[in-house]
């Protein structure tokens, strides 16, 4: 929604971009982008299978009715569901100690031990929001799937994650072509939990309100190459930092293998350089660390062209917009 507005002084300003102020103005950053579709793509494991279709499609009309304020769902997810997360959760606990990075360790460890996560079912929802909030703040919203750049990172200047509700195809536990639940719940949300993490995450959804298309391109290729499928240097060995390999037992072994090219993590390369997004990445970025990459990052932030800075009043649950003219 791209709105004219007027200023305090009449003079009508170039055409601005509607940004979210408040929270609940997430309920209109839900734009889906249809990529990986079952429905559409003979590439994904679940095209052609009626079934799966009707479930993943369920289980999206929830999110696309769930409001701010709602709880999250509580879902009764199926049987073969729960086998689903079985095996990826299994798997993927073989490769923790020797693939990921500390904090993943320390935070899912954490998880397991207050019995929030477990083998034989898919975690609640609601446990889950409740744990992010205490510890750092994020909570989690509904999702009918891969959304729009500038919704997503919209979200994340508020400390609010987006998440889908399907599961990946029951013929492919070790991979999706897409974001689903085993990505978000083992993936994404033991990382926010990081103090670290969900600062630089917050950072780059910041950057992102009222930003241009060209930066929101930028922003998203930052959050991919870290938050996704960003490494880091742990003794000298490399470790997974991003989601998007932590869920997927095939290419997490890739990554931190002599296959791939690494470079060091540089915003400013970072956000240019182009990225695979249909199978595994040619080329990673390692981090120092956490600590180090949002180093970087607010260095990044201080030459980004903008025309006002936001801030985020965690209190009020708003943004507002300092303009520095
Ligand atoms: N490939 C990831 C997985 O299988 O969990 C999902 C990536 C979403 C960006
Ligand atoms: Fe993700």
């Amino acid at each position: 929604e791209i709105k004219s507005t007027e200023k305090a002084d009449n003079v009508i300003t170039a055409e601005e971009i509607w940004i979210p102020k408040h929270v609940s103005d997430l309920d209109k950053c839900g734009h889906v982008v249809v990529k990986y579709e079952p429905t559409e793509d003979p590439k994904h494991p679940g095209f052609g299978d009626k079934d799966y279709i009707s479930r993943r499609a369920e289980l999206n009309a929830i999110a696309r009715d769930w409001k701010f304020g709602d709880s999250m769902p509580d879902i009764q997810y199926l049987p073969e569901e729960h086998e689903t997360w079985r095996i990826a959760y299994s798997k993927l606990k073989e490769l923790r100690p020797s693939h990921t990075c500390a904090e993943y360790c320390k935070n899912i460890k954490q998880m397991e031990d207050i019995g929030l996560i477990t083998a034989d079912k898919i975690p609640s929802l609601q446990a889950i929001d409740k744990y992010l909030r205490a510890k750092t703040g994020f909570q989690l919203r509904p999702c009918g799937g891969l959304l729009s750049a500038r919704d997503f990172l919209a979200s994340l200047a508020f400390r609010v994650f987006q998440t889908t509700l399907y599961l990946r195809h029951h013929s492919k536990p070790n991979h999706c072509p897409e974001p689903d639940l085993i990505h978000e719940i083992l993936g994404h949300t033991p990382m926010f939990a990081d103090p670290v993490v969900a600062e630089f995450s917050q950072e780059v959804g910041l950057l992102s309100i009222g930003a241009s298309d060209e930066q929101i391109e930028r922003l998203a290729t930052l959050y991919w190459f870290i938050i996704e499928f960003g490494l880091c240097e742990e003794n000298g060995k490399l470790k997974a930092i991003g989601a998007g390999l932590i869920s997927a037992f095939g290419e997490l072994q890739h990554a931190i293998s002599d296959t791939p090219e690494h470079a060091p993590f540089d915003p400013y390369k970072t956000a240019i350089q182009k990225y695979e997004d249909s199978d595994y990445q040619p080329l990673y970025f390692v981090a120092k660390s956490m600590s180090d990459a949002m180093e970087k990052l607010r260095k990044y932030a201080l030459d980004f062209d903008r025309s006002a800075i936001n801030v985020y009043n965690p209190f009020s649950q708003t943004i507002s917009q300092l303009s520095h003219e």
